[in-house]
Formats: structure tokens, sequence, C-alpha cells
């Protein structure tokens, strides 16, 4: 494999994308050996087949606000590889999102849902739209709007989007609602949904547990557990709020949260009454972070700043792509950080990554460690193809079993000469070989 004139060609194609280019590079250099070593691959020419999405469809959104202003945002699903089961993915609504983040987004999905164990393809899917600020109403019609267009190219053993970013529960209601309305049937063709039509209990908590049963499962490798560690988190949204109610639960303290605009540090550990204070704060479609230290003087707010400068034993960066740079990652293992999990799909840069792997950190990739929610979002899918819903304890306990599975993948295919397990390659490799060995039975299609 020759990976630089596969990207020489990659970026010539998608001049500028970045986001796309990174995660496509990160996986070619960890299956180059196996994909080598495997020349029905290249007979297959598997990497120029999975390295494009299958499909991208654009649409217009026109929308009219609470002042009957007339507003025009840009949507997007893209369909990027289903060998091994129906498209699957999140919708994400923020205004940074353009085709190099949901194409990044998409080709990770392909090789996360793969570690699941479960049937599902990579989809990635949303719009520029920025729900701060705006009313239910304006959220309503907005989803609306986006489903009209959506709903001709889904379906529920087709294409199954669910949340990301700025999609969550409500959105998801508004979504199947008007889906509903058009296809004329009730189906499980969204994950995330109500529990009083067809959602599945664990799904809003499962991105965030299953980060921390991942993490648990790194940490046991070194004889180590959560139980009294400091641990830094990122962002405060769906994946967040699930890792810190885990991790207070195993024994640990949660002493960050952080939003777009810096970071809190609260020695006293956030959990409890602070997190449901969190959570009204986020329902109000409020800013978080800097209520959250005029509620708690305990707490100091850090303008322009990332939680990584905090010492800590356990990072879980939960908010978005790129946010731990190199020099966070200098700072995290000069405070003698023992483990990173990424909840979110690429936080750390390519940098910061090498630095973890060259102090032999513990550090695991996002399309390992966050799995968790797109594997849940696979047991709703279950539970709705049966017609009936699994008591919690029965989707928590599938639900951890896939995340040790994963571990065990990542440790099988990534383990080096003197025991260090390389978490990225692992997952990599884990995830590349299925969907290449789908593809090759399935033909040239
Ligand atoms: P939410 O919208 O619920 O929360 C996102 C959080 O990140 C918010 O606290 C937000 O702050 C913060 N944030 C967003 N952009 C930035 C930024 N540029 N800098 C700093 N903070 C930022 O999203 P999720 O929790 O669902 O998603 C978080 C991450 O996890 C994403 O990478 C997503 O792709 C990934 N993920 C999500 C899954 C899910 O099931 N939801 C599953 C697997 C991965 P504020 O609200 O103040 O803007
Ligand atoms: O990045 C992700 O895995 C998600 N946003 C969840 C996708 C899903 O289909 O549940």
């Amino acid at each position: 494999m020759n990976i630089e004139k596969i990207m020489h060609n990659l970026e010539k194609k998608n001049p500028g994308e970045v986001e796309y280019l990174q995660a496509v590079r990160e996986v070619l250099e960890s299956i180059e050996d196996i994909y080598n070593e495997n020349p029905q691959f290249e007979s297959g020419n598997i990497i120029d087949r999975i390295i494009d999405p299958d499909r991208i469809f654009t649409f217009k959104i026109s929308w009219v606000d609470d002042n009957g202003k007339v507003h025009v945002n840009r949507g997007y699903r893209v369909q990027f590889n289903n060998a091994i089961g129906p498209y699957k993915g999140g919708l994400r609504f923020h205004p940074s999102v353009n085709l190099s983040i949901l194409k990044f987004l998409g080709f990770e999905q392909i090789f996360k849902n793969s570690l699941t164990t479960l049937p599902m393809g990579g989809a990635k899917g949303g719009s520029d739209f920025d729900p701060k600020g705006k009313s239910n109403g304006e959220i309503m019609r907005f989803c609306q709007g986006f489903m009209m267009e959506l709903w001709k190219i889904i379906g529920p053993e087709t294409d199954v989007p669910a949340g990301d970013i700025g999609v969550g529960g409500r959105e998801i209601g508004f979504l199947y609602g008007m889906y509903k309305k058009l296809a004329r049937e009730n189906s499980g063709v969204l994950t995330g949904k109500g529990l009083n039509w067809g959602g599945s209990l664990i799904r809003p908590e499962a991105t965030g547990f299953g980060t921390v049963y991942f993490a648990d499962e790194m940490l046991k490798t070194k004889g180590e557990s959560f139980a009294g560690k400091i641990v830094a988190l990122s962002g405060f949204g769906n994946v967040a709020w699930g890792a810190a109610i885990k991790a207070t639960e195993l024994g640990a303290k949660v002493v960050t949260i952080s939003g777009p605009d810096g970071f809190v540090f609260d020695p006293d550990g956030i959990s409890g009454e602070k997190i449901d204070y969190l959570l009204e704060l986020r329902a109000s479609n409020q800013d978080i972070v800097k209520p959250y230290t005029y509620e708690f003087p305990s707490a100091q707010f850090h303008q322009g700043k990332h939680p990584w400068e905090v010492k800590c034993d356990i990072a879980l960066p939960c908010a978005t792509q790129n946010e731990l740079n190199k020099e966070d990652a200098q700072h995290l293992v000069n405070n003698g950080v023992l483990c990173v999990a990424e909840g979110a799909n690429m936080p750390s840069t390519p940098e910061a990554v090498e630095v973890f792997l060259d102090h032999k950190i513990l550090f695991a990739p996002g399309k390992a460690v966050n799995a968790g929610g797109v594997a849940t979002s696979g047991l709703e899918m279950s539970q709705n193809s049966m017609k009936l819903s699994w008591p919690m304890s029965e989707v928590d306990t599938r639900l951890h079993q896939i995340m040790c599975s994963i571990h065990e993948q990542c440790v099988k295919h990534g383990t080096d000469a003197n025991g260090y397990v390389d978490y990225v390659k692992g997952a990599n490799i884990a995830g590349f070989l299925k969907v290449a060995n789908a593809m090759l039975d399935q033909g040239v299609v």
C-alpha cells in the first residue's frame, strides 16, 4: 500500500477537507501491514472502495422563525458503506457542519459499527443549523423541514439515523413524528426514540456508560480501577453526562466540564444535585458552563482554556473533534495521566495521539471507546424488529458485554512485541477486517 499516493489522490478529489483526510490517514497507517499481508484486499481494490462514500445527499431546508423571518440551511446524509448492515449513524446540527466533518464521521462510523459485533453499516448526516437559542417551535419546524427531504432515502432496513451534537431526544421526536406522517409507518427508522414510542432503556446513557466501561477495561490491564481516581472531562452534553454519572458511581471524582468558551474546575467533584442542575440548564437551551460557577462557588471558570491542564488520573474528551492538541497531551502526560479514553469522535489531534503513544499511556480512540452509543442503537433496532422492549438490566448487561468484546478485539490486534496495547491500531484493524472481508464476499458492487 502506498499511503502517500492514496492520500495525494484523495486530497486532489477532496481539497481542503482536513478532518476527512485526517481520519482516512489514521486508518491507512494502522492497517498497512495487515493489508499488505493479504493480497486479496489489493486485488479487490478495497482501499479505493472503502475510502469513498457510497453516496452523498445534500438538500436545502427553508424554515420560518418565531418572528416570521425566513432562514435557509443546508442538510446532508452521507451513506458511506453498507457491507455488514444497513447504513447507521447520527445526525449533527451545529453551525460548523460541512461535508469534511460528515465524511470523517461517516468513515469512522464504518469501523466503529463493525467493532460493536452488530450488523450495521456506516453513515452520518446533519445540518449547519444552530439549535442554540432557538425556541421549541423553531426546532420543531426545522426538524420537520429536514425530514421532508430525508425520509425518501432512509428506512429501517436501509439507513437508520440517530442523534449526535445538537440532536437529542427532543429532535429525534420531531424528526420521527414527521417521518411517520410522510411514510405512514411506525418503525425503527430512527434510534434514540422516546421510551413510550419504541425507544430503548439505557440509550440516552449508553455512550457515556460505554465510555467508562471501556476505560475500566483499559485500567484493569494495569491492575487499576476508577475507584479514588480524579477524572477530567470535556463538554457537558449527552456523552459527558453519562460518563460523569458512571465514573462517579465507580468511585471516581469528576472535576471538570467544558464548553466552547472555556472550562469549569470544581475540586469538590461534579455529581448528584450538581449534575441535575446542569441538566436543567441544558434543557432550557442556556449556556451551562458559566452559570455553574455562580451556583457552586467552589468552582472556577477558566476562560478560553482546555480542561487538560488540570492534574488528573483519567481524561475523557467528550466534546468535539480536535479539541485536545499536542500541548494539551503534554500537560496531561507531565501531570501523570494514566488513561485517556475518547468519548467524542476524533477529539485528539494526530500530534496529541503521537504524544500518548510515545509515552505508552493507556490511550484509546473514539471508534472503540464511544461505540456503546451506536451499539445500544443496534439493540434498539433489535427490540423494534421484535416489537418488544428489554428491561434496563438486559440492555445494560449487553452494552457492558459489547464494550468488553471491543476491548478484547483491540488487545488482539493492537498488542506489540513489548506487550503495549496500541488501541488505535487494534481498533482500526479489527474494524477493517470484518468490513473488508464482507466486501470481498459480496463481489464488486
Ligand atoms: P451534545 O450536543 O449533547 O454535547 C456536546 C457538548 O460539547 C456540549 O457540552 C457542547 O457545549 C460541547 N461542545 C460542542 N462544540 C464544542 C467546541 N467546539 N468546543 C468545546 N466544547 C464544545 O453532543 P454529544 O454529547 O452527543 O456529542 C459529543 C461528542 O460525542 C461528539 O464528538 C459526538 O460525535 C460524539 N458521540 C456522540 C454519541 C451520541 O450517542 N450522542 C455517540 C458517539 C459519539 P455547548 O453545548 O456549550 O455548545
Ligand atoms: O457517533 C456516533 O456513534 C453517534 N452519534 C451515535 C450513532 C447512532 O446511530 O446511535
